[in-house]
């Protein structure tokens, strides 16, 4: 039987309660995106440096996986029944360690010490010090490969769970994504989805000028894929997206998620400036009034909790 390097053998017991802990509807769902949002960009301007525009870009889907779609403990981070997801792309840590807050992994109050050296959350994941950090990442282009290798152990081992990979549209330049993209095809992996934040940007530009995708629908479907396109900040095509692709049987699903870097922020949506710096105290202010709150507000919430 193939393990899991930490996991011990599964039963039917470990699996047998396999669902979301929250099965949270659109309405609520659209109100957790809210609060994702308000904490990455309060985490970030306490922390001073970090990744602010891809985050923002992809609460949407963070809340509706973590509030709606996977199977987790979040007291047991290593329960055998659960789903897995690999962040591929490590910079967007803000977004994964908010919801993982959230979701009742850790306290609230650590994420205050995103990037700091008396906190355990580091600006890209580390498994050996956050739970729920499944595999630690920030080295672009590996995460479809250990998911590709999750779900295939997976099948091997008759687990029900389902494994999703998240990717980024940038680090589709990186050649290992294509070869997990082809054995997944090969293996007709229907357990594995992929999720792509296609933002249509990267670290300093638009990722069509730099090294064009499109039609990147085609060529998944190419690799044998099915392939499912959606809005990625319309969280009922989101949950339709992650359905359609439970029930698609002898292929891996990828969804292409339009997203928009930094939205809803006025002055930081579809700006690859946004990449890679933190909101200075006062760009957080602008940004968090447009999010309906306030530094003080929000930071005495995060650090009460
Ligand atoms: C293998 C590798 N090459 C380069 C980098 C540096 N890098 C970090 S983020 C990034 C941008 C990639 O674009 P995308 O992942 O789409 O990020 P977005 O700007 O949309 O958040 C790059 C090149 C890296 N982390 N790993
Ligand atoms: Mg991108």
């Amino acid at each position: 039987m193939f393990l899991l390097p930490t996991e011990e053998a599964h039963t039917m017991t470990d699996t047998a309660e396999r669902k979301n802990p929250y099965r949270l509807p659109v309405d609520q769902l659209k109100a957790k995106s809210l609060e994702l949002r308000r904490d990455i960009i309060t985490m970030l301007v306490e922390a001073k440096s970090g990744h602010t525009g891809g985050p923002m870009g992809f609460a949407d889907i963070a809340a509706t996986l973590f509030f709606h779609e996977l199977v987790y403990d979040p007291k047991n981070p290593k329960w055998p029944g659960r789903d897995m997801w690999f962040y591929s792309m490590g910079h967007m840590t803000p977004i994964h360690y908010s919801a993982l807050a959230e979701a009742g992994y850790f306290p609230l109050k650590d994420l205050m010490k995103f990037r700091k050296l008396d906190g355990h959350l580091q600006g890209h994941p580390s498994s050996l010090d956050t739970p729920g950090v499944e595999v630690s990442s920030g080295s672009l282009g590996q995460g479809l490969s250990i998911a590709f290798g999750a779900a295939y152990g997976s099948r091997i081992d008759g687990h029900p769970r389902r494994v999703y990979a998240l990717l980024s549209d940038g680090e589709h330049e990186e050649g290992s994504t294509w070869e997990a993209a082809m054995a997944a095809g090969h293996y007709q992996m229907d357990n594995l989805c992929a999720i792509v934040d296609y933002n249509n940007i990267q670290i300093d530009g638009h990722v069509e000028d730099i090294m064009g995708l499109a039609p990147l629908g085609d060529k998944y479907r190419a690799f044998r894929w099915n392939v499912i396109e959606i809005d990625g900040h319309d969280i009922a095509a989101i949950l339709g997206a992650l359905d359609q692709a439970r029930r698609c049987k002898g292929k891996p699903t990828v969804i292409l998620a339009r997203t928009v870097m930094g939205h809803p922020v006025s002055f930081m949506s579809d700006k690859f400036e946004w990449h890679g710096k933190p909101p200075k105290p006062e760009e957080g202010d602008k940004a968090l009034a447009e999010l309906g709150t306030t530094y003080a507000e929000w930071s005495g919430r995060l650090l009460n909790n």
